[in-house]
């Protein structure tokens, strides 16, 4: 029996979701690419250069997303896929595990995640410890080539296959906190476009590709978030 496509909704979400749960962005002002520069700590290069400072950042960055709260927002787009009468994927820039914390399943980590691991050597992925050490070596080959299991500038982002196959069956493209700032995640809302999705743009302020989105919600995203959802969500 033929079933109808059901509607789809594909969320792009970066840094600006997780502020209201004390994690940095990294742009704002103070933010952390005000405190390191990207060429030594998102790099292969940096990596390469400073393995310690490396590992140090992301420790760093662990350490703070382990004990990190998900938000109205996160509360929300998890509710969102619990209830909505179609798929809803939620593509994430970010790094940290607040989306699947605050129930959601259908998580697309396009820039990996602080809770993964990587071996340069055998691409064997692992849950990462909280502290990871240029000394540790891989479970699977014993080579002393771990690395978090990161997406650096330069780097594929990871799922893009399926990113561009969600676009292309999605009605409805939602990006919410991010600044539009890093692709391929800021091209999305043009493909989006050229698909035939509606388009919509939750963030603090307008991002770079403001002018692409058919509706914009400004405003911190614990506010505009579960209205938006509500909204989404009314019969
Ligand atoms: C690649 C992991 C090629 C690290 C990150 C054109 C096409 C393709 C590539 C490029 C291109 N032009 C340039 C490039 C290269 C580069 C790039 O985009 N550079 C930029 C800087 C110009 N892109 C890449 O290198 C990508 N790889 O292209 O590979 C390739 C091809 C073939 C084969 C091999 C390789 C890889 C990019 C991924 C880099 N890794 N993250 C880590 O997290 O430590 S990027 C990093 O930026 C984070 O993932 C972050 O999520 C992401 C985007 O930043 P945002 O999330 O937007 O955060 P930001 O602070 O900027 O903004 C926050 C927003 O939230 C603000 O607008 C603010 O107003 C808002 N906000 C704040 N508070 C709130 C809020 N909104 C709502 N409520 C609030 N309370």
């Amino acid at each position: 029996m033929f079933e109808p496509m059901k509607n789809c909704i594909t969320i792009l979400t970066g840094a600006g979701i997780s502020a209201e749960s004390g994690l940095g962005t990294f742009r704002d002002e103070g933010g952390l690419w005000a405190q390191q520069r990207i060429e030594d700590v998102a790099t292969p290069e940096g990596f390469a250069r400073n393995p310690e400072l490396v590992q140090g950042f992301y420790n760093a960055r662990r350490a703070q997303a382990v004990e990190a709260v998900p938000n109205a927002a996160h509360e929300a787009l998890a509710r969102l896929e619990a209830e909505y009468d179609g798929e809803v994927l939620i593509v994430t820039q970010n790094v940290d595990g607040l989306h699947e914390k605050a129930g959601s399943r259908n998580v697309l980590h396009m820039h990996g995640a602080l809770n993964g691991a990587l071996c340069a050597a055998c691409e064997h992925r692992w849950e990462a410890p909280l502290v990871m050490h240029v000394a540790d070596s891989c479970p699977n080959c014993a080579a002393q080539a771990t690395r978090p299991d990161i997406v650096w500038f330069g780097e594929m982002p990871y799922g893009m296959e399926q990113i561009d196959e969600a676009l292309q069956r999605s009605t409805l493209f939602a990006s919410i906190g991010t600044s539009g700032n890093v692709y391929p995640a800021a091209g999305f809302v043009a493909e989006a476009r050229r698909l035939g999705c509606a388009t919509i743009e939750l963030n603090l302020e307008p991002s770079e590709g403001f002018s692409l989105f058919d509706e914009a919600r400004h405003g911190a995203a614990t506010q505009t978030v579960p209205a938006w959802v509500a909204k989404l969500l009314k019969p």
